[in-house]
């Protein structure tokens, strides 16, 4: 930055320097590193002409060129900022809500607003941006065009890069390192500890990647393409490959009223899932030639087809469920899903059908719904079965591999997760739903199963994309790896 600072700037950051929202000293983060400067901007609402001040400021950091109808404060530190701005400017604000408590009456945004309508984000403090990025992904699913955010104090760690990439562009108020000078200048630092603050985030400024919070056990996962290699069945190497190629960890569950429908969608979608759901038995315009329409959609747009069937009987009586009846699976899915429940014995049966067809078994070790009883033991024994049978099981739906005692375990086997939606919360009938990166990143999950994320959309299209990116983003944050 070649301009001195203009002098309300200065003020400004002396102000916020006056009521200890920028500190100096030695202070641990949540990341476990230890910084020797500490920001929190919270304490600004308790200072109504700073406040005011802060939203003017911000307002005027904007380039005449960026145009907006809605605004949006990231929650929560932004939200008294936005109001100010909303209030000072007539122009109408949103709320994202943090947590959804129940999808029946509650919404991600709050708020009136129309299709396509611009909406800038503010907020306080980007590092890496992960944060105006979860405000951005539910306003997007939502219809909003989003382009710009506005944020009080840029900490140069990534933020500007990792927004730019999704097709965001960052107006700082002031950057971090500007600050620090300002506060020099005006003798409210020394000069060692300027150099002191200057050397951190110098050495941080490298961490460009959205700071996901990956558990250890996440962490350590092989290349997908590595993984392709240990498989032992022919549609989980398959999987594995189509990942690569189409740079998806996205599966649709395509609950939908119809087979029109279905088919529809799955044209519509097709192109950034590795993986599409069905559930044929709640399709009432189901006909005998729905699999090899499925097929060639599936065919044009290299994605797996996988009949959420849940399997749960004696392995006698699943031989007939699985070829037979009017749905004949056998004939059209790929991959197929089995409770446990039963003992073993259902996976012998399924795969004495299954195998010479070359498809493949994903058992259900845990569930996403609230008061499921996949868990521990159970867990536990869905994880043994699978390794008695890597010819035909190739892998879980899970929920939280990560907190397993083995972790995700066995890298040839693929972990898929449903309940997985934009932001953390749940249906009126127990459904629980956790963020791409939660579930990626967190949980040790490998793909993301989202229905009524994408499908209940405005934009299906659109918003499938957003998940593919996030759910992608997240893996790749998340593998020890640069490769994929
Ligand atoms: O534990 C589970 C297992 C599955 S396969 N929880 C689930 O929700 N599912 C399926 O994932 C469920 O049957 C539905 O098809 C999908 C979740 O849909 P959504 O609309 O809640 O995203």
């Amino acid at each position: 930055m070649s301009s001195p600072p203009s002098p309300t700037m200065e003020s400004l950051v002396l102000h916020l320097h006056d009521i200890a929202a920028v500190k100096f000293g030695n202070f641990k983060l949540k990341s476990g590193i230890s910084s020797p400067i500490y920001i929190d901007l919270r304490l600004i609402v308790s200072y109504p002409s700073l406040l005011r001040q802060i939203s003017q400021t911000l307002s005027s950091t904007l380039p005449s060129s960026v145009h907006y109808d809605v605004v949006c404060g990231v929650p929560y530190t932004a939200l008294p900022i936005a109001t100010c701005i909303s209030v000072s400017s007539d122009i109408p604000m949103l709320m994202r809500r943090k947590e959804i408590k129940d999808y029946g009456t509650a919404k991600a945004i709050e708020g009136a607003f129309e299709q396509n309508q611009l909406c800038l984000i503010v907020e306080d403090l980007v590092t890496s941006g992960a944060s105006v990025l979860e405000t951005a992904a539910p306003l997007r699913a939502a219809g909003l065009k989003v382009t710009d955010a506005v944020v009080m104090i840029d900490r140069e760690q990534g933020g500007r890069e990792n927004l730019a990439e999704n097709g965001i562009t960052l107006h700082a108020m002031v950057k971090l390192t500007e600050m620090v000078k300002i506060l020099k200048e005006k003798g409210r630092v020394s000069e060692e500890t300027e150099r002191m603050v200057m050397k951190f985030l110098e050495e941080n400024r490298k961490v460009s990647v959205p700071s996901l919070a990956v558990t250890e056990k996440a962490k350590v996962r092989l290349p997908l393409a590595e993984r392709a290699k240990l498989a032992k069945n022919p549609t989980g190497k398959k999987l594995f490959d189509i990942m690569v190629q189409k740079e998806s960890n996205l599966c649709l569950a395509a609950d939908v009223a119809t087979a029109a429908e279905l088919l529809d969608i799955a044209e519509k979608v097709g192109r950034e899932i590795c993986m599409l759901k069905t559930h044929v038995d709640i399709l009432p315009d189901f006909t005998p030639d729905f699999g090899s329409k499925l097929r060639s959609v599936a065919d044009k747009h290299n994605f797996l087809i996988f009949e959420d069937r849940k399997f749960a009987d004696i392995g006698n009586t699943v031989t007939m469920q699985y070829e037979g009846g009017i749905f004949r699976i056998l004939d059209w899915a790929d991959i197929i899903n089995a409770h446990i429940v039963s003992g073993p014995g259902i996976v012998d049966g399924l795969k004495l059908k299954g195998l010479s067809h070359g498809r493949g078994l994903l058992l259900l070790a845990e569930m996403s719904s609230s008061g499921n009883l996949a868990k521990g033991d159970y867990t536990a024994a869905a994880v043994k079965i699978a390794e008695d049978h890597p010819d035909f099981v190739i892998g879980f739906i899970s929920v939280n591999p990560a907190s397993w005692p083995s972790g995700p375990g066995n890298p040839s086997l693929i972990h898929a997760t449903p309940g997985v939606q934009m932001v953390k919360g749940g249906d009126a009938l127990g459904q629980q739903y956790n963020t791409p990166n939660s579930v990626i990143g967190e949980r040790g999950s490998d793909i993301i199963i989202v229905g009524r994320g994408i499908i209940k959309a405005a934009n299906p299209a659109q918003v499938a994309r957003e998940y593919r990116v996030q759910g992608w983003e997240a893996y790749l944050a998340s593998c020890s790896c640069s490769s994929k």
